[in-house]
């Protein structure tokens, strides 16, 4: 497979509601959509960098420079046959992973549209529905809070994580607990804690959770292990794992029980896929994480999550839990279950809305 153009779309998208985490709160999600063209063949992949770097150190800004500095001249034009392949042209570029990942998006859709089958199928995938849950942000008050929990208990949703930070967790999880009690309910922390301040989240021990998220920083996985030993309740990383040395290194050293998988922070759905079967081998549970994104990153979600490691229910909330209008035709709904169903189409299975593309899109730019 050769890639003979590429082009890059940077995105700005009203989210309904604004999404607050310890972090920052966005109201304008940007993201970048690569646009790979192969024959006659176009495929699509979502760069979930961020315009501020809050979650990550990537931003829209940095991916775009990576990508149309370094790795889109290395792959343009030239012959391709795997992600693996692929992934090796990338590979003198350290770090940047979210900018890896889109391209290798764009190529996975490529693949499955070549040989018509969905991306699903193409990545060991074995179910067509997945289950999901809500992410719910930080809010103004634990009033609003419980009022959004219900709404979404309404909706269907079985499973909810909710968003803390020091001096708004405690409380908030509690009152949640004791108005759901047999909610599947879960807590991300985002790393706004250190080893000396996490002693504030004891209490959450005893609410019958399914997970703490982040509580710590990125770059400390040893001081997560101090932490899980203090708690029952089992300790998940999202922004530490980087990579699938990172996820061993995570479990030998028992900083955490569970892994959430997010293709875009590990360099792309190879490694996303590797980590699965590493903690499929070694009976860890996984789940896929969500960036908050469009039809286009949301059906690789889907995908990868129907792989059968992830035992967990997914960040993969419906279309309308997030935008109003979204850049692809297709809308992702949540079945009476809490599942959503996985596209069965060649690729990722959505096409882009032009119309709705020129709406969010801010600047644009080909390549050669
Ligand atoms: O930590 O999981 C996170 C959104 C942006 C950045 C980081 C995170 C999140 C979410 C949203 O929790 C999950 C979703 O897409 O619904
Ligand atoms: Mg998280």
């Amino acid at each position: 497979m050769i890639l003979s153009k590429i082009t890059l779309h940077h995105l700005s998208m009203r989210l309904k509601t604004p999404f607050e985490t310890s972090f920052g709160c966005v109201q304008d999600r940007q993201c970048i959509l690569v646009e790979a063209f192969s024959g006659d063949l176009i495929g699509y992949g979502e760069c979930v960098a961020d315009r501020d770097p809050g979650y990550s150190y990537e931003t829209t800004g940095t991916a775009w420079h990576i990508l149309r500095d370094f790795l889109i001249p290395a792959v343009l034009g030239r012959e391709i046959g795997t992600a693996e392949e692929l992934q090796q042209r990338m590979n003198h570029v350290r770090g940047h992973p979210m900018a890896k990942a889109s391209l290798e998006m764009a190529f996975w859709d490529l693949l499955g549209k070549a040989s018509g089958r969905p991306l699903s199928r193409l990545l060991g995938g074995q179910i067509d529905r997945v289950p999901v849950g809500v992410s719910i942000g930080i809010q103004e008050s634990v009033e609003k809070l419980l009022e959004s929990v219900a709404d979404y208990c309404e909706q269907g949703y079985r499973r909810v994580k909710i968003k803390i930070k020091p001096g708004r967790d405690i409380e908030e999880a509690e009152a949640v607990r004791r108005a759901f009690p047999n909610l599947l309910l879960q807590v991300d922390a985002n790393s706004a804690y250190t080893l000396e301040t996490a002693g504030a989240l004891l209490p959450l021990d005893t609410l019958n959770l399914l997970l703490i998220e982040q509580p710590l920083a990125e770059d400390d996985l040893w001081d997560h292990r101090k932490l899980q030993d203090q708690f029952h309740t089992p300790i998940c990383l999202d922004e530490s794992i980087l990579s699938v040395r990172h996820a061993r290194q995570a479990l030998e050293m028992k900083a955490c029980r569970i892994i959430n998988i997010k293709a875009g922070r590990v360099g792309g759905l190879s490694q996303a896929a590797a980590i699965h079967d590493l903690c499929l081998a070694q009976g860890v549970p996984v789940w896929c994480g969500g960036m908050l994104e469009t039809g286009v990153g949301r059906a690789s979600n889907l995908a990868l999550a129907s792989l059968p490691g992830f035992t967990l229910p997914g960040d993969i909330s419906a279309t309308d839990r997030y935008y109003s209008e979204d850049i692809t035709q297709e809308r992702f709904e949540l079945n009476p279950d809490s599942t959503i169903d996985v596209p069965t189409s060649p690729g990722l299975g959505v096409s882009i809305d032009r119309r709705a593309l020129e709406r969010v899109r801010l600047a644009s730019t080909s390549f050669p």
